[in-house]
């Protein structure tokens, strides 16, 4: 083929996309128009508008975000048009923990907006918290007027009031939004804003996944996050501590695609079993090829994104985890409530008694924890990790979950979750059992009005 030809074929490729690009608003309204009556909706990914990106870059995924929703969106003529309802939310962040934290639209963190860069997009925004807020746009190159500083750029938006914000997005990367109120952030208002490049990342991933790192102190028999407090004793990945996050599921042999950002207090490090990876992107935006070098643990400092890309060539359940020692756990502090855990001189039989007591109260199963040594109470320094396992299978089954073996959930904690590397057979099994499953039947996404 003479370069004139093969140039031809090219600048044709282009134009088809970009007419498939203009027409793919038009598509979104008409499948959207009345998913989007209510702000309050939870769209499972298969719902999701159809995305100029699908088109323009044949099977280059959306993000998934798991345990988190996407932003559904209208149109209006070329703008993308979402809307955010900043409110109370109780999350359950373990099947024995919910807390009253804050967030949009019924789900902390907030649900996940993706636009293809190069769009406009306009956010209506309601303020249903009892206090003034505004939404930040981290990272996004816009006018002032935009950036939601409360008195600076903006009058912050009073509870009951709307604001309405509008730009271009002319990045592509790995954004965010949130309250510009420090307590407001610790108290869950965040969200990711993903913005698909126009000219597709090379080399090309088969799976794109999101989490967002948060911690939080919840003294025992409390629900309210103290905001001030510095000592967290929940870690979450999209608002779930281990084991009740969903596992990503990545087919072997594909290439996986993770954006993990963070808002805190703390900088976490996060680590992969089994695999190496290169961190192709900050939040910045996609970085060079040429800075790219291998790694298996990746420092998520507060505010930054952190994108990783790896060949799933192994495999297995691999964990991804925070591996700050403190954020692998939870907070065993709601043992306590009216029966001591006494960890110094603890035995066996009065440990799983208790454990199970707990159980018993949250409707799960409790398998038993990993074996001791019968003079265990005679070693100093005993028990550390002993009676923390806390088997919970069955209340976090999902179909992400289906295969894994018996008792797996009980060394899972805070900031945790799995990369199952899955062969065909099962990554066939678990991505039908995935479809079959009705998308309100998902625990995590209950929203008190
Ligand atoms: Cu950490």
């Amino acid at each position: 083929m003479s370069g004139t030809r093969r140039r031809f074929f090219q600048d044709a490729a282009v134009m088809g996309a970009g007419l498939f690009g203009m027409s793919a608003p038009m598509r979104a309204q008409g499948r959207q128009g009345s998913a989007n009556g209510s702000a309050h909706q939870h769209p499972t990914h298969t719902e999701h508008p159809n995305h100029p990106t699908e088109k323009r870059v044949a099977s280059v995924p959306l993000m998934v975000t798991p345990d988190v929703p996407d932003l559904p969106y209208e149109t209006d003529g070329a703008v993308k048009v979402f809307k955010l309802i900043a409110e109370p939310v109780k999350k359950e962040i373990a099947p024995f923990k919910t807390i009253d934290a804050w967030g949009y639209n019924g789900s902390c963190p907030g649900p996940t907006i993706q636009i293809q860069q190069g769009d406009r997009m306009r956010v209506i925004f309601e303020n249903h918290l009892p206090e003034s807020t505004s939404l930040h746009w981290h990272g996004l190159e816009i006018p002032i007027e935009q950036d939601g500083v409360p008195w600076i750029s903006q009058k912050p938006v009073a509870p009951g009031d709307k604001y309405t914000y509008e730009f271009t997005v002319r990045q592509e990367g790995t954004f965010f939004y949130h309250a510009h109120s420090a307590m407001q952030e610790m108290l869950g208002q965040i969200g990711f804003l993903i913005a698909h490049p126009e000219k597709a990342y090379r080399p090309h991933a088969d799976h794109d996944y999101g989490v967002i790192l948060q911690e939080w102190a919840v003294l025992p028999s409390n629900t309210v996050p103290n905001t001030a407090g510095m000592e967290y004793n929940w870690l979450t990945f999209n608002g779930v501590s281990a084991p009740a996050i969903t596992p990503m599921i990545a087919r072997l042999g594909s290439r996986v695609r993770l954006r993990i950002v963070n808002i805190g207090m703390d900088h976490h490090p996060i680590h992969l079993h089994g695999h190496q990876f290169v961190m192709t992107g900050t939040e910045g935006g996609r970085a060079p090829e040429s800075t790219w070098y291998p790694m298996n643990t990746v420092l998520v400092g507060v505010a930054q994104a952190r994108v990783i890309e790896f060949d799933a060539k192994y495999p297995g359940a691999w964990m991804l985890h925070c591996h700050l020692p403190h954020h692998m756990m939870n907070s065993m502090m709601d043992l306590l409530r009216d029966r001591m855990m006494e960890t110094a001189d603890q035995t066996d039989p009065k440990a799983l008694s208790q454990m199970q007591t707990l159980a018993n109260t949250v409707g799960f199963e409790h398998v038993h924890h990993s074996p001791i040594a019968e003079n265990a109470n005679d070693v100093k320094g005993f028990p550390q990790d002993a009676f923390m396992e806390m088997g919970m299978d069955e209340a976090v089954a999902k179909p992400e979950t289906y295969g894994l073996p018996p008792n797996w959930s009980a060394g899972m904690m805070g900031m945790m979750t799995l990369v199952r590397v899955l062969p065909d057979k099962e990554y066939d099994e678990i991505m039908s059992r995935k479809k079959s499953r009705a998308p309100m039947e998902k625990r995590e996404h209950h929203h008190e009005s």
